[in-house]
């Protein structure tokens, strides 16, 4: 009776060995490509404006180009540990110079930098840009309350602390926001913006604000500015252009002017009673 077939001898110890490499990386290389069908957003959200978006785009970038990096820098090394490992006693046969492969490594990381750095420009000139617009908003900071004046009409929106304010846009348009301090240094932050900026006291800091989706935005003070710093909040409220001009209109009768206007005096009367530098607001800026 003819005896079965032994496996090959020898070879097989490797090629085994390179099978359970294989399948050890086979599990999260799979899990990699099954939930590569949507990009992960490495902790940070889209939100909704325009530059929301594009500042969310280059994060991912910038994770996904890390990732790639070091998955490759880990490889090699576990490489290098397995196929190098010590052996015997014998020294290895030494090398000096190898000019193409040093001359990769110098210059692959020169053109990652330059592309990511290009990348962030390109993102930065958007988010700073300020195309011509007919919304604007003066935003004013103060301790610790926000007033939105809307100029060349009667909106006003003034509130403070546990009365926090609502500022109200339309959604697909380039708002100007004007922003300044009545008094110490604020931050104007809204997430779903992936936004911040100062709120300088002598200073007005200018950007556009284009939100494509509508619904309500939490706002709050990022600079810590005095004892009710944590109770800085305000809403952006992102409506229909038609809706918008319903909201501006309210402000046309007599009461909303009077209320619009003591919002105004009480503001005024905050910063008269603070310190000595602080500005007056008229309606229809500083
Ligand atoms: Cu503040």
């Amino acid at each position: 009776m003819p005896t079965p077939a032994l496996p090959p001898q020898g070879a097989p110890d490797r090629s085994r060995r390179w099978r359970r490499v294989r399948r050890a990386a086979a599990l999260p290389l799979a899990a990699l490509v099954l939930s590569g069908c949507t990009v992960p957003g490495f902790g940070a959200s889209a939100g909704v404006t325009e530059s929301s978006k594009s500042a969310f785009h280059l994060w991912q970038g910038f994770s996904i180009s890390a990732v790639i990096v070091g998955a490759l820098v880990v490889a090699l090394m576990v490489y290098a540990m397995l196929r190098y490992r010590r052996k015997g006693d014998h020294i290895p046969v030494q090398h000096q110079y190898h000019l193409p492969l040093e001359v990769i490594y110098t210059v692959v990381p020169i053109l990652i930098v330059f592309g990511l750095f290009a990348a962030t420009l390109v993102v930065e000139n958007k988010a700073t840009a300020n195309p011509q617009t007919n919304v604007v908003v003066n935003v004013n900071a103060f301790q610790w309350g926000w007033q939105f004046l809307y100029p060349g009409t009667n909106a006003l929106v003034y509130g403070q602390t546990t009365q926090s304010p609502t500022m109200e846009i339309p959604v697909n348009t380039n708002v100007h926001i004007n922003l300044t301090s009545t008094d110490v240094i604020h931050g104007f932050y809204v997430h779903a913006f992936n936004f911040s900026r100062y709120a300088l006291p002598g200073v007005v800091n200018q950007f556009t604000i284009r939100a494509q989706s509508t619904g309500t935005f939490f706002g709050q003070c990022t600079q810590l500015c005095g004892l009710y710093h944590s109770l800085m909040f305000f809403q952006v409220k992102v409506v229909s252009a038609s809706d918008y001009a319903k909201w501006v209109a309210t402000f046309n009768n007599p009461s909303a002017i009077a209320a619009a206007a003591a919002a105004l005096k009480t503001t005024n009367a905050e910063l008269a009673s603070g310190v000595a530098s602080k500005t007056t607001y008229t309606k229809y800026g500083r």
